[in-house]
């Protein structure tokens, strides 16, 4: 059984599609590092949770970055959806600029061995990194589905708030992470 440590029960929810192996919910409160770097961030939760557990674990850390807003909200997005909101992050961006981004995601594995993947961020024990990324436009809101910043996110003309949960996995970050930590992954 692997215990994926979140807050958020739709993470584990997606992962167990993903995976063979059981997957749960196990909400410890680590105290998350303050970095620009998604992979940092989700390593040293793994680390943190690793030693509380002493069983293998998953960490995922995600965010939304907006071009126009150079990449704000970005690792602080889980932040800023709590205090400004989704439709004040769609408000920022000016009609004249560019309306890319992308959602990234990280998944950080740790079983507390020495561990052969591609990306292995150094440390006691060290953690492999798995990273998925998709890439969209940023427009105002539209669709109920999803959540977080799903409504004002849009791949090949639908938000991510706009598909069916199969749909949104095939195309999404996290999707794409938990493919290459299952192609990888042996229990
Ligand atoms: P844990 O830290 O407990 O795992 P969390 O929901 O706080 O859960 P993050 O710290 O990784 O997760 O914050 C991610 C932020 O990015 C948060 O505001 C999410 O709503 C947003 N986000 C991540 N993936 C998303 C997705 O697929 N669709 C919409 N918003 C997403």
């Amino acid at each position: 059984m692997l215990r994926f440590v979140t807050g958020n029960e739709g993470k584990v929810r997606e992962a167990q599609d993903f995976l063979d192996e059981a997957v749960q919910q196990f909400e410890y409160d680590y105290p998350e590092i303050q970095s620009t770097d998604l992979g940092a961030i989700a390593a040293h939760g793994a680390r943190e949770a690793y030693r509380e557990v002493d069983a293998p674990v998953v960490v995922e850390d995600s965010g939304l970055f907006v071009d126009a807003l150079d990449g704000f909200p970005g690792p602080y997005s889980a932040y800023v959806e709590d205090t400004l909101g989704i439709e004040r992050v769609w408000n920022a961006v000016e009609p004249e600029d560019d309306h890319t981004g992308r959602f990234r995601s990280l998944i950080a594995y740790c079983d507390g061995t020495d561990l052969n993947a591609p990306t292995v961020h150094e440390g006691t024990p060290p953690v492999a990194i798995f990273e998925g990324r998709v890439e969209g436009a940023i427009v105002p809101p539209r669709g109920e589905g999803g959540f977080g910043y799903d409504p004002i996110f849009e791949v090949d003309g639908r938000t991510f708030a706009e598909m069916t949960a199969a749909e949104k996995n095939e195309l999404s970050h996290r999707g794409r992470a938990l493919d290459a930590f299952a192609a990888w992954y042996e229990p």
